[in-house]
């Protein structure tokens, strides 16, 4: 049991999706919360990391900063992916291993399992087979993170922990059509088509392959149990254990959207890997499980696109 109680926290990547939603969860926690902007560290730069890290000392890091987007951001700037991610990554598990952090949780992701694992996908199935092709950058640096993270528990003892979070999706996600991932673009075309009165709106893909979503606010939840009560060396699956087609998510965004049209696929985009459901036995047995239902997050979230992002569109 980690206790938090008067623990220094600092939450990397605080301005993203998901640490935003660590920030707000941490509010209710005993412990103090620490946050840094690109200007003042940019943690692509050893040298900032280092010295940040040097000043402030913090007892424990949640590692949310990356570069992250959807299919089409990932297959389009590899170098990003890859470079960014490694970076960020190897700079702060570093650092915090020189500072004797007490304690890390880094981030990995479901789409760097092997394209065609056996599902649901469980924690064993990482580097057993090729990986997804459109991402394979992104999984590889965050491979390299988790294995990182081993490497440092191994040969120094450092209490360095991973969770692997399936798709996200919530408030402060990038509603950026090309960049960003399916949740926000489905809800924001399927919101401009109603507003302009459109009969149809596209869709990317087959619209078969199947997803597993979780809101935002519920893996922050599960990744401050995890810092709580999990010290070992293999990471942690965070998901829902369900899933549905894409056909089916959008249907259940046009429910909540109000629009009735109907889709034009374009399967000139890519599909990606056809199913990545994940085995979440460990994290229930460690005692943890999501609460909020898709139909409730996406309802949610369409709330919050409407009082927030109308306005950038
Ligand atoms: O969320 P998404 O971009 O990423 O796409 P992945 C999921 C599925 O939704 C794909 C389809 O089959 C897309 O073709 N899709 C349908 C759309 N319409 C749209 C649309 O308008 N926009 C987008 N973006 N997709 C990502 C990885 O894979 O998963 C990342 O590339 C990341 O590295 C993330 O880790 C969790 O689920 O396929």
């Amino acid at each position: 049991m980690f206790d938090l109680t008067n623990k220094r926290i600092w939450v990397a990547g605080h301005r993203g999706m998901v640490g935003r939603a660590v920030v707000r969860a941490l509010a209710d926690e005993p412990c103090e919360v620490l946050t840094v902007d690109r200007q003042s560290c940019d943690l692509t730069r050893q040298s900032e990391v280092e010295s940040w890290m040097a000043d402030n000392k913090p007892d424990a890091i949640i590692l949310c900063a990356a570069r992250v987007g959807g299919i089409l951001a990932n297959d389009t700037y590899p170098a990003d992916f890859i470079y960014d991610n490694l970076m960020i990554e190897s700079h702060i598990i570093a650092a915090a291993h020189q500072q004797k952090t007490e304690k890390l949780l880094f981030l990995g992701s479901s789409c760097i399992y092997p394209k065609m694992a056996s599902q649901p996908i469980s924690e064993q199935a990482l580097l057993t087979g090729d990986l997804e092709p459109t991402n394979e950058w992104y999984a590889i640096a965050k491979i390299a993170g988790i294995k990182l993270c081993q490497a440092y528990r191994k040969q120094h003892g450092c209490d360095f922990i991973s969770a692997m979070p399936t798709n996200l999706y919530g408030p402060y996600d990038n509603f950026d059509l090309q960049s960003s991932h399916v949740i926000p673009a489905l809800m924001r075309k399927c919101h401009e088509a109603k507003i302009s009165g459109s009969e149809s709106m596209e869709v990317w893909g087959s619209g078969k392959v199947m997803r597993e979503f979780l809101h935002v606010d519920d893996c922050a939840a599960g990744i401050i149990y995890l810092l709580k009560h999990y010290s070992d060396h293999e990471h942690v699956n965070l998901g829902t254990g369900e899933d549905v087609t894409i056909t089916q998510l959008v249907e259940t965004i046009q429910h909540v959207v109000g629009f009735d049209g109907t889709l034009r696929f374009d399967t000139s985009k890519p599909d990606g890997t056809p199913r990545k459901l994940l085995d979440v036995s460990k994290i229930n047995q460690l005692g943890w499980t999501h609460t909020t239902s898709l139909a409730q997050g996406l309802t949610d979230t369409y709330q919050w696109f409407l009082d927030n992002q109308i306005s950038k569109s």
